[in-house]
């Protein structure tokens, strides 16, 4: 079987982009991969905004979602990134490999940034952490050696730069060290926009919560959002990304949620307007919603437990085996062996 890596920070609850970006692929994969699917919570501390309560309960709320969207534990590895001190110490290897102009570069570090006030002498005081998020992310990549690595379009230049990391390190040290994994991106739900402004993308760490669509949200405040997304002035359901952005976005996440293609959505909503295709769409969230709610409540403390017990032993073993291998390569002394 082919290996996949991937993995979600749990920074805040999940958005509906984080669903149909990234999880409803896992799922739809575990049946013919070999998964590797991981709570990012070392990555959720980099902005330095999390409080430890925070974190400890969105890693857990991570876990229940997983299973909740159907990831199978007898099929899937499923861990949390910090009970691999290993993703940490490669990661700190790998960001000896990278230069501070190849990570400055990165779009996401520089739309983060953005965020962060500036101070009255024009400074801003920016978490080291989001610099090197990058790194570490090749890290938690490169330690399980994948073929494939399933994201949302946003994560692609960091899957770029990992790439460029491995290559580096195995031509710099002539050795075949690293696999070189390719990104899957699946066409639907790449990058779902906020609902208030077509030109960002839906994220868990919006400044105004107006588009985004948490799913753990109530139910009721969530249809809301779709009956009142911005849309355009024209009242016709047409997929055209460059001149109607926002209904575009609304036709994308009605066909992951309803598994419809966009034509035949265009089609079936050819002579109504707006308001018809916002009640429906809300309708289609509502039933999404609703059974993944039910599941998510049923798992409890212990059952998570048991479920990031099961997979620990296979997980660290290959983590420890490879970064041992690194670590050799790079000439550290192994006081075992020596
Ligand atoms: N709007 C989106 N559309 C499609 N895919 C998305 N992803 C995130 N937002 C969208 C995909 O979800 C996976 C997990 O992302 P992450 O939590 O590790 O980090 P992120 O990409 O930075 O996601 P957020 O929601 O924007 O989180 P914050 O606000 O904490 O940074 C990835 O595969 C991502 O592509």
């Amino acid at each position: 079987m082919k290996r996949i890596v991937s993995g979600i920070q749990p920074t805040s609850g999940l958005t509906l982009g984080n669903y149909l970006g990234s999880i409803k692929q896992f799922v739809q994969m575990q049946d013919n991969y070999e998964m590797f699917i991981f709570v990012a919570d070392l990555h959720a501390i980099t902005t330095g905004l999390i409080s430890p309560e925070e974190l400890r309960q969105n890693t857990l709320n991570l876990v229940r979602s997983y299973l909740a969207f159907g990831l199978d534990p007898n099929k899937v590895n499923l861990f949390i990134q910090s009970t691999m001190k290993e993703h940490a110490e490669l990661g700190y290897l790998l960001m000896c490999q990278t230069t501070l102009g190849e990570l400055n570069r990165m779009t996401q570090f520089k739309d983060k940034s953005a965020k962060f006030q500036k101070e009255a002498n024009g400074t801003q005081k920016l978490p080291t952490g989001l610099l090197i998020y990058p790194t570490l992310m090749a890290a938690d990549i490169l330690l399980y050696s994948p073929d494939y690595v399933p994201v949302g379009i946003d994560q692609k230049q960091h899957i770029e730069l990992t790439r460029n990391i491995a290559e580096r390190i195995n031509n710099k040290f002539k050795t075949e060290l690293f696999k070189i994994p390719d990104i899957i991106i699946k066409k639907e739900g790449a990058k779902i926009m906020d609902l208030c402004d077509p030109k960002v993308k839906m994220s868990k760490s919006a400044t105004t919560h107006k588009g985004v669509i948490f799913l753990n949200d109530p139910i009721d405040v969530s249809c809301k959002k779709i009956l009142s997304a911005k849309t355009d002035s024209l009242n016709k359901i047409n997929y055209d990304v460059d001149q109607q952005p926002e209904i575009a976005n609304l036709i994308n996440i009605y066909s992951c949620l309803s598994d419809m293609t966009i034509d035949d959505i265009c089609n079936k909503y050819a002579n109504l307007g707006y308001k018809e295709f916002k009640q429906d769409l809300a309708n289609l969230l509502q039933d999404f919603l609703s059974s993944y709610q039910e599941k998510f409540k049923t798992y409890n403390d212990d059952y998570v437990r048991d479920v990031i017990e099961k997979s620990y032993t296979k997980v660290k073993e290959i983590a420890k085996a490879k970064l041992d291998e690194v670590l050799e390569k790079l000439g550290f002394v192994n006081y075992e062996k020596c």
